[in-house]
């Protein structure tokens, strides 16, 4: 049976900041389980399949069925009764409901003190590291027979009724991804016509759309490198841009660091022209995916070809006339000698930037993207190096197992920033006497997973801000800082600094926070606002030469109304309570911050979220920014357009609900059938308390408490609905402990702030 293995090193060549804390994967034994608990397992897994086309999103029910199992212990309380429509929520109800909510989610928390889970969703992931290990010779070797049977179970799970796959769990089939599961299952030894039927209609599916030369600009790539397309058709991604001056706004230091992350190893393979091992499989592909035999196909036409399905960002036109610039006249140029020189000095530095981003991260890297090229480019270098190594000893750290199947994760797991949401939400209950425990180990959990120093180096070589005092959204061995991350790790320490030591433990380090806050106004903008990574390096007219036609908005790291609202908190609580550190530099960032969030405000209230979804997620943010820098409904315009914006939205039936399309196309849309969604009903909920919603008009907030309450089950746990994460505008991932955190945090606020607002804490 899968097992989920927490904070533990399998390798003694992997090396960790902090002894693993908060690694999390999964081994499978055959030993392991009883078995009424293995046919426990079948059973979640028939009952997702069975359900597959209805309910997209698992549950991740492998992970719950084996902690209910270690905290047999679990308090049976009673089950709080349904609150019909004309009721309000007695105070006993909502802390019944409250009281089972923690109980259940204190049985999910890891020993370590994080709570591990699912961070699946995106649908490109899987095959990027099928293609890559296959072509390594790999598969069988790095992916146990166990591990190939859960990904063909998800691959086959996420298949779209038409035969394709969706960018993500939830999306409709485009070529990108139907071609690359289709490539990945077959690599994975599936035959033309296996998979009872749904190989053929997938085959069907892409050479009805026009065969793969319409695949987009990654999924080209891709399939070059494995030798079922060709270099001709890939628009050129010379490598000696890496070479230019860094006063040039296009130098790729400058981009956003996931894009530039990316970019980078694919520059590589680009400049080197590399084409992995052939094999009957590559060759037969090149017959199963095109409309045309292999030798007949115009691959200068192909280069710009991309199926309206995927086209989320089509390229200007100014972008083709560059791209073929490249590709006629320079890249020929780079080719030959003398300049060829100049295309070894640019690989070599590209190279020494990709050893330097592994070691950083101790091989787990800033993404699954680059994390799979990296290792591919390593290969290349030399297969049998340390590096190479290195790399297949971090996959694992990507791999999550569900009841519908394994699955690459968007991340190495989102373990910093649920607990730091986690920590809020059970302060916001102030049931904190009963469940200290559980803070407790959170915060051991937080201060051990600050990043404590900066990368190595001169970290302008290589592009690198500083890390010191940051707070990764994963873990530390994975080191990248991120601007809310490490606000949100700031504030939380902070509010359990104010705690008593025997309920939450030791203070952290004055010089943690002194190291947290200095990193975080470095990262400030001069327009006040709050990048994801690092400071915003170039401008946003980049985006015309926007290659990845399936994301918008990549090219730089922009200003978000997240990261900015919750530096906002964070370093006004830290001024509150540590009033004599950088004060006037503290107060200037804030002052600028908040100009900043009024100006993004849309003209109808609400703000665009990038990260959730995504107007609810967004005005949340919003709202909490504006608050915690001193406004009120009272003396903001802002604040109460806000307001009216998210009444305007509430539902009949009390919650909200919220599309993933909203993201997408920029247009607030309901979730199908005017469905409220838990995740939406918090945030729009602890946004109104946060405006003072209870002090004009409770009864929005009667009606939403309802929503959380009755949607409870048995167990306290809370239902897995829509995908509710988002990145690049069109591609969903899974927040999965959202489901538990936020009904908690909206009904602790809810209890404290709108049925006994006098009580004080
Ligand atoms: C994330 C996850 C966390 C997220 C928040 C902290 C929630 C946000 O407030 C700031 C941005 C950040 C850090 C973020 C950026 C983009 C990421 C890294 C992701 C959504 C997780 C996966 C995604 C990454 C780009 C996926 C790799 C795919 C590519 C197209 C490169």
């Amino acid at each position: 049976m899968w097992k989920l293995i927490q904070s533990e090193g399998d390798d003694p060549r992997v090396k960790s900041t902090n002894n693993h804390i908060g690694r999390q994967f999964w081994e499978f034994d055959p030993n392991h389980g009883t078995p009424q608990e293995h046919a426990q397992v079948e059973k979640v897994r028939d009952e997702f399949h069975e359900n597959r086309f209805k309910v997209k999103h698992s549950s991740d029910l492998l992970m719950r069925l084996q902690f209910a199992k270690e905290n047999e212990c679990e308090r049976k309380l009673p089950k709080a009764k349904v609150i019909r429509n004309e009721e309000v929520a007695s105070e006993e109800e909502v802390v019944t409901t409250l009281k089972k909510a923690l109980s259940f989610y204190s049985t999910l928390q890891a020993e370590d003190g994080h709570w591990p889970g699912d961070y699946g969703g995106p649908l490109f992931l899987l095959p990027g590291l099928i293609i890559s290990l296959s072509m390594m010779g790999a598969v069988n070797a790095i992916l146990p027979q166990e591990h190939q049977i859960e990904i063909r179970r998800y691959i086959y799970n996420h298949q779209n009724v038409d035969g394709g796959w969706g960018l993500h769990i939830e999306g409709r089939s485009i070529m990108f991804c139907t071609a690359l599961n289709y490539v990945a299952l077959r690599l994975l030894g599936e035959r033309m016509d296996g998979g009872d039927g749904a190989m053929d209609k997938s085959r069907k599916w892409i050479l009805d759309h026009g065969g793969v030369t319409y695949i987009p600009s990654w999924g080209k790539l891709w399939l070059t490198v494995l030798g079922a397309y060709e270099w001709s058709g890939n628009n050129p991604l010379p490598p000696e841009t890496w070479l230019v001056p860094y006063i040039l706004p296009i130098h790729p230091g400058r981009m956003w660091c996931h894009s530039r992350m990316v970019y980078l190893p694919m520059s590589y393979l680009y400049g080197k022209r590399f084409v992995g091992p052939m094999n009957a499989t590559v060759l037969s592909l090149r017959r199963e995916l095109y409309t045309l035999p292999y030798h007949q196909i115009d691959w200068n036409q192909a280069r710009s070809l991309c199926s309206k399905e995927d086209l989320y960002y089509p390229h200007p036109m100014l972008q083709d006339m560059i791209w073929s610039g490249l590709h006629k006249v320079v890249e020929p140029l780079l080719m030959q000698w003398p300049f060829s020189r100049l295309r070894q000095k640019a690989l070599d530095t590209v190279m020494q930037q990709i050893h330097y981003e592994d070691e950083n991260t101790h091989y787990i890297c800033l993404g699954p993207v680059n994390k799979v090229l990296n290792m591919v480019c390593c290969w290349v270098e030399d297969p049998n190096s340390e590096a190479s190594k290195l790399h297949i000893s971090r996959i694992k750290d990507y791999l999550w197992v569900a009841e519908d199947g394994m699955k690459m994760q968007g991340y190495n797991g989102s373990q910093l920033w649920d607990t730091v949401f986690a920590v809020q939400a059970i302060l916001a209950t102030n049931l904190t006497d009963e469940y200290g425990s559980m803070l407790k180990r959170a915060h051991e959990f937080i201060k051990i997973s600050q990043v404590r120093r900066d990368s190595y180096g001169n970290l302008s070589s290589w592009y690198r801000h500083i890390s010191k005092g940051g707070w990764p959204f994963s873990t530390p061995d994975n080191g990248w800082p991120v601007s809310d991350c490490t606000a949100e790790g700031l504030k939380t320490a902070l509010l359990l600094s104010k705690m008593p030591d025997n309920i939450a433990g030791e203070t952290i380090a004055p010089n943690q926070l002194h190291d947290a806050v200095n990193l975080i106004l470095t990262l400030q903008n001069n327009n006040g606002g709050f990048a994801s990574y690092e400071p915003t390096r170039s401008y946003a007219w980049l985006e015309i030469i926007n290659p990845a036609e399936l994301f918008g908005d990549v090219m730089i790291d922009y200003q978000y109304v997240e990261c900015t609202s919750a530096v906002i908190q964070g370093l006004k609580l830290f001024m509150k309570l540590h009033p004599e550190h950088r004060r006037k530099e503290i107060e200037a960032c804030i002052a600028k911050a908040l100009d900043f969030i009024e100006t993004i405000q849309l003209p109808d209230g609400s703000w665009y979220g990038s990260w959730g979804v995504c107007y609810t997620y967004g005005t949340w943010f919003g709202i909490k920014g504006l608050v915690a820098g001193g406004m009120t409904y009272q003396n903001s315009y802002s604040i109460r357009k806000a307001c009216d914006f998210l009444l305007s939205k509430q539902l009949d039936s009390g919650g909200w609900g919220e599309s993933y399309l909203s993201s997408q196309n920029k247009v607030y849309t309901n979730i199908e059938g005017n469905n409220p969604h838990i995740v939406n009903t918090g945030w729009a909920m602890l946004a109104l308390i946060e405006a003072g919603q209870a002090l004009r008009d409770p009864n929005p907030l009667h009606r939403a408490a309802k929503v959380l309450i009755n949607s409870q089950m048995e167990n306290g746990d809370f239902p897995q609905q829509e995908i509710i994460g988002v990145f690049n505008k069109s591609c969903m991932i899974s927040y999965s402990a959202y489901r538990n955190i936020f009904p908690i945090w909206a009904l602790g606020e809810y209890l404290n702030h709108v049925l006994l607002p006098s009580r004080k804490f």
